[in-house]
């Protein structure tokens, strides 16, 4: 009864730039501040305007990294039947790299448990399936081990937003992310008295595609939209795909935590958050436009009140970040504000007084839920996973340029 929240595209990678602005970041932020720095488009209305910046309070409140977020926001008349476009500035990084800058960025308890986890060689291990290479045949759908170390075992690909939260690169003028809301759709800006049966908790889908750009994506979207299908039959070998992000490192299936992998494959198999080696699911996620469950695999699994991060969402509903959330972009590398989940309750549980986050789900908006006749039937962020290219982020991954490239409106 849900419809889709977005396509969350990662089109854009600026290479060559890590390092190169630390070292500036205390200068021109305040101590202990994730802050975001909006640009919006001309026309966007103050409505727009301060539901963004409500949503990034939403983060500012759970989060504590020294990180400026630069997104451009718009509020305009998309083409019909698209809720809003996102997209996020990504950089990738050795592995090493990645490895030890989590390492230096513990500061919780699950931190020192998913650092645990991590291969501590200059490569990881992870199950994939459907390269051109598959031991199984071209394309195989059947899954294998790959620990040949090469790119795509020791490459991760970063949000910029995520980088920073590690230290990796400083802040600076470069776009992080794009987000554009279509105003032709019925929105409710005001959280504070609950959502509008019939409207869409702007505030809440801002804060999600906030939360891609802090780091919740996935590289299985890249492989899924790259796969052979019965109109094209291309497969690309498993070293093209050097796009496992932070959050994958902490993505498992049970056939690969057998196998001591992440799960980087493109098909239906209950796949899980974990960050102690896949001994331990936090909660699960979504699979795939392709070859999963339907929905992006930047997502939590669908349906499930997993959190803020959920694919799909009902007109009236509230969306609130959870605890599961937080864990997430904990583990890969942004700082947990203490008392978080009495923040929490102060800055996100608007029209809910019982005080802990954690428990609060879905069923709090149930009054406001409208009926099926009043969900909107396509509400899709623009971007299909399709579009993105293996040949050009081919071309992108090899241009070892000093350039950021800022993604297209
Ligand atoms: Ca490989
Ligand atoms: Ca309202
Ligand atoms: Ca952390
Ligand atoms: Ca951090
Ligand atoms: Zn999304």
């Amino acid at each position: 009864m849900n419809t889709q929240i977005d396509k969350f595209k990662q089109v854009t990678l600026a290479i060559g730039i890590a390092l190169s602005g630390i070292g500036s970041t205390g200068a021109v932020t305040p101590a202990n501040a994730l802050t975001f720095n909006f640009t919006p488009a001309s026309g966007t209305s103050s409505d727009a305007i301060a539901g963004f910046a409500a949503a990034g309070n939403l983060w500012s409140s759970v989060l504590t990294d020294n990180v400026t977020v630069n997104i451009d926001i718009g509020f305009t008349a998309l083409s019909p039947g698209t809720l809003g476009e996102a997209s996020s500035t990504q950089q990738q990084f050795n592995y090493a790299q990645v490895y030890t800058a989590l390492n230096n960025d513990k500061s919780s308890a699950d931190d020192l448990t998913a650092v645990n986890s991590l291969s501590t060689n200059s490569t990881f291990k992870q199950l994939l399936n459907r390269t051109a290479n598959n031991p199984n045949g071209y394309g195989s759908a059947t899954p294998y081990v790959d620990n040949d170390g090469d790119a795509n075992n020791q490459t991760i690909d970063l949000t910029t937003a995520n980088a920073k939260a590690l230290g990796l690169r400083g802040n600076g003028n470069t776009t992080d992310a794009a987000i554009s809301f279509s105003n032709l759709f019925t929105w409710d800006f005001d959280r504070s008295n609950g959502i509008l049966a019939g409207a869409f908790d702007f505030v809440g889908i801002a804060a999600h595609e906030i939360g891609h750009a802090l780091g919740f994506i996935s590289g299985v979207d890249i492989l899924d939209g790259n796969s052979p299908t019965a109109t094209n039959s291309q497969a690309s070998n498993d070293d093209q795909f050097t796009y496992v992000s932070p959050l994958d490192l902490f993505r498992y299936s049970s056939d690969s935590k057998a196998v001591e992998a992440i799960d980087w494959t493109a098909d239906a198999r209950e796949k899980y958050f974990s960050i102690d080696g896949g001994a331990t699911k936090i909660a699960t996620f979504a699979t795939g436009t392709t070859f999963g469950d339907g929905r992006q695999a930047s997502h939590w699994q669908d349906n499930l009140g997993l959190g803020i991060m959920d694919p799909a969402i009902a007109a009236g509903e509230l969306l609130q970040i959870i605890e599961t959330d937080r864990r997430a972009l904990d583990a890969i590398g942004w700082n947990l504000a203490n008392n978080v989940s009495d923040r929490q309750s102060l800055s996100n549980m608007a029209e809910n007084s019982t005080g802990n986050t954690s428990e609060i789900t879905r069923s709090a908006n149930t009054a406001n839920v409208p009926e099926p006749a009043d969900f909107v039937g396509t509400l899709i962020f623009a971007a299909v996973v399709g579009d993105l290219s293996i040949k050009q982020r081919r071309k992108l991954a090899q241009s070892k340029q000093a350039t950021v490239t800022t993604p297209p409106k």
